[in-house]
Formats: structure tokens, sequence, C-alpha cells
């Protein structure tokens, strides 16, 4: 068969004859020159800026494959248990500064580079950054990937070669149009494909027995339409280590016979090409919905093709140095991020028991011991179900499958709680009303030995609420692990100044890989010199931002002014609206009285919103018209500019978290799973504003109180207030300042009189409200007045914004990483050898 064909193995194994990189600047530049004469097949004298970054990537790429193939040698001779991440999303971010910060390369480059006319700025800006993720999720999945490699710990993470990664966002009147992202236009660098290592995939067709009758026993799956991944790898080195793990992303290629020459010759040239083009369709495009659920059948066919080719991946290298099955779990564990790749259970018990024989119930033991799920959200709109017919249609293995794990699963639940028919529905794999539908977190959790939510409050909500009779079933499963984010990229790398002034304090930069030496800072809060350099470095960083932002928007932002930035995914959830409140607030106290003595402020919006999401989409189209509207006022420039930088991705939140100000984290509590750009933020000097939600509440217990602004319902009173009769109306009729907000909004102040431009958006709020924006209005404005008066004193400032910084240590993935090694994992670093 084609499978059969393509088993053979391409890895590294190690050998006596791996090439080694020199180690001086002589042998670094000797590298480059010939990079640019053997790949790019030109000189010095007649090479183009594209070609110079070509050849810096492809040389910083040769130093990383050394550390690599070591890492392969020290991994194959310990046999150790792997970590196998699998995810659909990766927001990696560029590489090349990473890459030249990790092998040491940094100030060569520059010197190289300086000497022949090239800056380090230009060579960045010919980085692409791969979006091949949504938001907070998927660059979850790149800071995990950063802490285990930088912890040596052996990991591979999985995911998709999407063609399109997340759209471009640009404006036309104020309005987000959505541009493809063809991220591979020009090459990537800093991928090796490895074309002939391809996993063959089925879907569609139909099942028949193998031997015997039983679902249980082996079965045969046709399936009748197949296509085949192709796996390119990218390297992921840690740092200030030898370890260089990778992340393998598949992509879908037709059947080498798809081409149809009949046709073609026949000059139907679309039809020609049109199986190729099926196919391939599968990684064309990240789906662009973030916390929200689409169920088309190309996202599932999407996420099986995940699933099987990283599946069969995990198999052949476990094979590598195993033959007993009982021992996959002690080799192999596999973290699934969110229910997308959780057919990935199912699939195991499918190889197992279909194409190695192994019983049911063994294979069963084996899978649940080798699954972990992590679970990222609380909005039931998020929880991913699947129509039982188009799974029947697409995967009909998979569906005996799931029906028979339901039903093993359900008879000893029975046998636990005998006649509880509601707990049966509840937890039941299969959800029977008004659909059947499987439920995929569900499946996890029955699948998995571990299960985790990615904050303590949202850990605690999970097992009260959402998974509550799983909890109470199996309570030694479930598991807080908080969400961390790299120092290295979001605070070395995104801010080196802030960097510098750490590392002048702490004596060293051993901060970048145990944050809690952060702490250090602590002596110098409140002392004078260092607060004098600490907002020298922020006022840096501003006027860097106000340069991007003039040469791409046009606003003219003044770097004294207060820095308050709101940057995520546009959600109702997340609350960009109670900020417009807010800032429309400020402007009709401006108006009123120009005297009026508000602290200057600039406001920094950025984030995407899904395509399809007209609420969130017309809330940013009010952000745009209100930001125009006041920064065309005379009335209030100098003390309010508001500024929405387009195309958010993790590029941008380099740029804007170093010289943010003031963090805005203001989800309806209860709602924001964990987020991390909170944590970013506040790694970063920027003190919060927010409710107690997600992670807000571990930073504010670690920043302290007097640290941190705290507003508006806890998760509780926002679950009660609901149950009340929460009326938004009552808070218009009772808050003349919000009144005058909202009339101003619908009375056309920023739509140039049109009065329905965002009429939905104010009868939505004044409707059912249903994240309770006007609940949270006042407390809000009011502690938001609270943040004026503080940041008149700008000692206190400054010894605030230096607290967050030094209390923030918590929140590395280098920690996130520890504690799922020790809680879940189970696993052990492996030491590379320097040679
Ligand atoms: C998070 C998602 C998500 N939670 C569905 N859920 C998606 C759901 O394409 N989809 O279908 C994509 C993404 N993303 C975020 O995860 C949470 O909202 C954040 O609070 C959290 O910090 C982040 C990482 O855990």
């Amino acid at each position: 068969t084609e499978a059969d064909s393509l088993a053979f193995v391409p890895e590294i194994k190690p050998g006596p004859n791996i090439r080694r990189v020199g180690t001086t600047v002589e042998d670094f530049e000797q590298n480059l020159l010939s990079n640019l004469y053997f790949q790019r097949g030109t000189t010095i004298e007649s090479a183009s800026a594209g070609d110079a970054y070509h050849t810096l990537a492809v040389t910083l790429r040769d130093r990383l494959v050394d550390r690599y193939a070591r890492t392969v040698a020290a991994h194959y001779e310990t046999n150790p248990r792997f970590v196998y991440y699998l995810s659909a999303e990766y927001m990696l971010g560029r590489q090349l500064n990473q890459n030249l910060l990790y092998t040491g390369t940094e100030q060569w480059t520059r010197e190289i580079a300086e000497a022949r006319g090239l800056s380090m700025e230009t060579l960045a800006t010919l980085d692409v950054e791969p979006g091949l993720g949504n938001g907070g999720l998927g660059r979850l999945a790149a800071c995990l990937l950063d802490s285990m490699a930088t912890l040596d710990i052996p990991a591979v993470g999985y995911g998709i070669r999407y063609d399109y990664g997340i759209f471009k966002q640009t404006f036309q009147n104020g309005e987000q149009v959505e541009r493809p992202d063809d991220w591979t236009f020009y090459g990537n660098p800093w991928e090796f494909a490895a074309p002939d290592d391809q996993h063959v995939v089925g879907f569609y067709g139909k099942t028949e027995s193998a031997n015997g009758d039983s679902m249980a026993g082996p079965r045969r799956w046709i399936p009748s339409e197949t296509v085949r991944g192709e796996p390119s790898h990218m390297l992921v080195p840690g740092y200030g280590t030898q370890t260089v793990n990778i992340v393998r992303l598949w992509r879908a290629r037709a059947s080498r016979q798809s081409f149809d020459l009949a046709r073609f010759g026949a000059g139907q040239y679309g039809e020609a090409v049109q199986h190729i083009a099926l196919s391939e369709s599968i990684s064309k495009v990240l789906y662009p919905d973030d916390s929200t659920e689409l169920g088309r059948e190309l996202r599932l066919k999407q996420q099986y093709f995940l699933v099987s080719c990283s599946l069969r991946d995990i198999i052949r290298r476990f094979q590598f140095r195993n033959r007993d099955w009982d021992a996959f779990p002690d080799k192999v564990v596999i973290q699934l991020n969110d229910t997308h790749p959780v057919l990935a259970i199912p699939e195991l018990m499918r190889l197992l028991v279909d194409e190695h024989q192994v019983d049911w119930d063994r294979a069963w033991s084996i899978t649940q011991r080798t699954f972990a799920y992590t679970c990222h959200t609380l909005l039931p709109e998020a929880l991913e179900t699947w129509p039982v017919a188009l799974m029947e249609r697409l995967l009909p293995r998979h569906m005996e499958i799931i029906y028979l794990i339901n039903h093993v699963f359900l008879r000893d639940l029975d046998m636990r709680h005998p006649g509880d028919l509601r707990l049966m529905r509840d937890l039941s794999l299969i959800q029977e009303e008004p659909e059947r539908r499987v439920r995929m977190a569900n499946l996890a959790v029955v699948g998995s030995h571990a299960v985790n939510g990615v904050a303590e409050l949202h850990s605690r909500l999970l097992a009260e609420t959402t998974l509550r009779d799983f909890a109470s079933l199996w309570p030694e499963k479930f598991h807080n692990v908080t969400n961390g984010v790299t120092p290295r990229r979001f605070v070395r790398l995104a801010n080196p100044r802030l960097s510098s002034l750490i590392s002048a304090h702490l004596g060293g930069d051993g901060w970048l890989t145990d944050l809690d030496q952060l702490a250090g800072l602590e002596a110098f809060a409140d002392d004078n010199a260092m607060r004098e350099r600490w907002r020298d470095v922020k006022r840096l960083n501003k006027v860097d931002l106000a340069a991007y932002a003039a040469r791409t928007t046009g606003v003219v932002l003044d770097p004294q002014a207060m820095c308050d930035v709101m940057i995520k995914r546009f959600h109702e959830y997340k609350r960009q609206l109670l900020k417009v409140l807010h800032v429309v607030t400020l402007y009709n106290r401006l108006r009123d009285d120009p005297a009026a003595t508000v602290v200057p402020r600039t406001v920094v919006f950025a984030g995407k919103a899904a395509p399809g999401y007209r609420a969130a989409k017309l809330v940013m189209k009010l952000v745009n018209a209100v930001a125009d509207t006041v920064n065309n006022d005379p009335r209030v420039a100098g003390a309010l500019r508001v500024v929405f930088l387009p195309d958010y991705n993790v590029t941008r939140a380099e740029l804007i978290v170093p010289s943010a100000d003031l963090s805005e984290q203001i989800s309806l509590a209860g709602k924001e799973a964990s987020g991390t750009g909170n944590m970013k933020l506040a790694l970063n000097g920027a003190v919060t504003i927010g409710t107690l939600d997600g992670a807000n509440i571990e930073i504010r217990d670690r920043v302290g109180a007097d640290n941190f602004f705290l507003f508006g319902y806890n998760a509780e009173q926002a679950m009660s207030a609901r149950r009340s009769g929460y009326s938004a109306r009552s808070f218009y009729d009772q808050d003349p300042e919000l009144r005058a907000v909202l009339d101003a909004i619908s009375g056309g102040v920023f739509s140039s009189g049109d009065r329905d431009a965002f009429a939905s958006v104010v009868d939505s709020v004044l409707g059912w409200d249903e994240y309770l924006c006007l609940g949270d209005y006042r407390s809000y404005v009011d502690c938001q007045d609270t943040v004026e008066r503080a940041w008149q004193d700008r000692e206190r400032w400054t010894s605030m914004s230096i607290r967050n910084t030094a209390r923030s240590g918590f929140f590395s993935s280098d920690r996130t990483v520890r504690d799922y090694c020790r809680g879940i994992w189970n696993v052990e670093p492996v030491r590379v050898p320097e040679e």
C-alpha cells in the first residue's frame, strides 16, 4: 500500500559525521558568505536585502541544527518520556531576533550587517511572523514550547501548517476588512520540509468486521477518500541550554494521481486540478474563530488530519526504541490543547485495536494513561460538539469507537450511581437534544488521566460548574495549572531597555531563566535614581510606539501622556465596549469643561474580531469612530488621544506592551479563563486596572492590592446579579454621566449625526446587557478616577510599576511547565551535552 512504501524514516540518528559549526566571529562570517553563495547563489556585491535576510536566517538555523542533532542523540540514548503537545494553533512570533539571542550571535550580526550598510531593523522587518493561531490559546502553545526546550524537557509540538494564517486586518470606514495572510509567499527559511515522511489520512467510507462481529474487536475501516499529510518542522531552541526541540506541522497534499491529465488535454483546466484543490483545502486556512464554535465539516477534517498524522508519528517514534505497548504511557504523554485535537482519543484506540491487535480493555487503559486535557474556557458557546450524523459519515469507525467508549463509561457510571438518569444524560458523550451531537469536552475528560484549567478561578469554576459532575466523579483527575508567558520573548526581546536596567540592578541576566529573581528589584522600588531610569525606559519605549503609530495611522501620540492599553481579541465578554464608555466619559467631561484637570492619556486599542462576529465588529467600528472624533477635536487635544493600531499580532504585542502604563483587563468576572496579555503587561511594569477574573486574581495577590486597580462584580456577584433580575436600564436611569455617554453615542456624536450607526450597540446594552457593562460602569469609571490621582504622583506611580515587575516572576511559562511536569506529565529533563 501507499502507507507501507512511506514507512521509511529519515530521522537524524546519532553518528560520527555530524557537521559542526565554528565558534568564532570569523567562522560565523565565513558561514554567512558560504550560505549567501551556495544557498542564494549570489555574492556580497549583488545581494539584495532579501538575500541578506535569508542567508542570515539559514546560517542561524545551521547553528541550531547542530544542537538539534545532539538533542536527538541524547534523547535516543536516554529513551525518556516525551511530551507531545497537540494544538490546532501556534502563534510563534518572529524567529530572527529570537534565534540571534538564543545562538548568542546578536552582537556579531549587528557588526557584520552594519559594516555593510544593513540595519538590524531592516532585517527584522523582512522576518515574517507565522500567524498560525487566533490569540491566547495559540500563543500559550508557543510559550510552553519555548519553556519546555529551556527546561530540557523532551517534547514535540504537533500542529497544522496552514497556507494562510490568521487574516491581516485593515480598516475601511472604520470597519474591519480581512485580507489573506500568505505568510510563506517569499519562502520560510526556518522550516525543514520532509516530503518523504508522509502519512496517509482517510475520510468517509465504511467499516467491516475483520474477525467476528464485535465492535470492540478489530474492524476494518475502508475510507473512500485519502489525503497525504506532509510534515515540516521548525526548530524550537531552549534559552541558555543546548536543547533544541521541534514543532512539527502537517500540510495536506493530494495523492499523486490526482491531476487529471486527460481533462487537462481536453482543455478542462479547472476540472483537471479540482481533486488536488479539494484535498489540499484541508490545511488551506486557519479558522479565525476565537472562543466561539463554528461547526464546519472542513474544520472537523482539519482536526482529524492533525490527529491522525500526529499519532502515527508518535507511534513511529515510540517504536523506534520500544516494543511493548504497555510501556506506551511510560514513554508518551499527549497534552490536548483544548478540545480541537480530542479525536486523538478514539484514533489511538483505533490504531491499537484495529491496526495493532491490542484488546479493547488494554487499549483503553493505555489511552487513558496517555492523554491529558487542558480546557481553556467556561463559555458554553466555546464547548465543541459535532453532529453524530456528520461524524458517522466522515469518520465511521471513530463513531463506533466513541459509542463503545460511551457504553462502557455509562455502564460503570450506572454501577456507581444506579438509576441516576440525570447524571447519565449530562455526562454522556452524546448529547441527544435538539440534535444528536458528540460532546468533545466529555470525550476529553473520560479519555484522559488529567484535566486542567488555566488559572485558579477558572479551574475552580470548571470543577464547580461546567464539569461539576465529572469533578465529583473523579476529583483526583482535576488540576489547576496557571498560564505563564516566556520572559525571553516578552521581556528580553520585546523590551531590551528594561532588560538592561533589570540586569544592571540584579547583577546579571540570571532572571531570564529564573524569573523569581525579579523580586530583587523590590529593593529599588523606592529608590529615586532607579525610578528616574525606569521612567526613562518607559518614555523611550513610548517614543518608539508613537513613531510607529504616526507612520501607520497618522495619529500623533504624546510620550508624556499615560499610555492606557487594551490589546486582545475583540469579544463581548472582554468588554472593549466598557472601555469605550469610559473614553466617551472623559471626552464629555473635557467638552463640558475645557479646564477640567484630567490626566493626559493615550488610549491604545488593538485586536481582531472573528469575521462573522457582528456585535464585536460594530464595537470595533465604534472605537474607530470615537478615535476619529476625539483626535480631531481641538478642545481635547493634549488631554486625550485614541488610537486603534491595526493588525494586532505577536510582533505588534512586542511593540505595544513595553510602552504601557495602564493594562486594561476588564472582562466580566467569570468569563476570561486566564488571560496572558495581563501577565506580559504586568511584567513590563504596566499597572493593571481589572476585575477579579482569570489570572487577574493571581496577579493582584502577588503584586499587592495597593499596586492593582480593582473594580466591578466578582464572579459570584455577576452570576447572582443576573439571577436577581439585573436591569441595565436602571443604571442608565440613575447615572447621569452614563446617560450622557449612551445618549452621545446613539445621538450620532461619533457618526456625523447618523443615529442609526451604533443604535444596535446601545440597544443591546440597554436591553439584555449580557456582560453587565452598565452594571460595572460606575465602579469602573470611579476606579479610573483613582488611577488618575495615582498617576499624578509620579514617584508613587513609578514605585507601583517597579513592584508590578518585581512581583510577577510567578507568571513565567517556565513555572507553568514545571507545574505540568510535576502535577501531570511526570517527565524528567534530559541534559544535552555541549559536544
Ligand atoms: C482561549 C480559546 C479558543 N480559550 C476556540 N478558548 C478557538 C477557543 O478556533 N477556535 O475554535 C480558538 C481559541 N482561546 C483562551 O486561552 C482564553 O480565552 C484565555 O483566557 C486564555 O488565557 C488562553 C490561554 O489559556
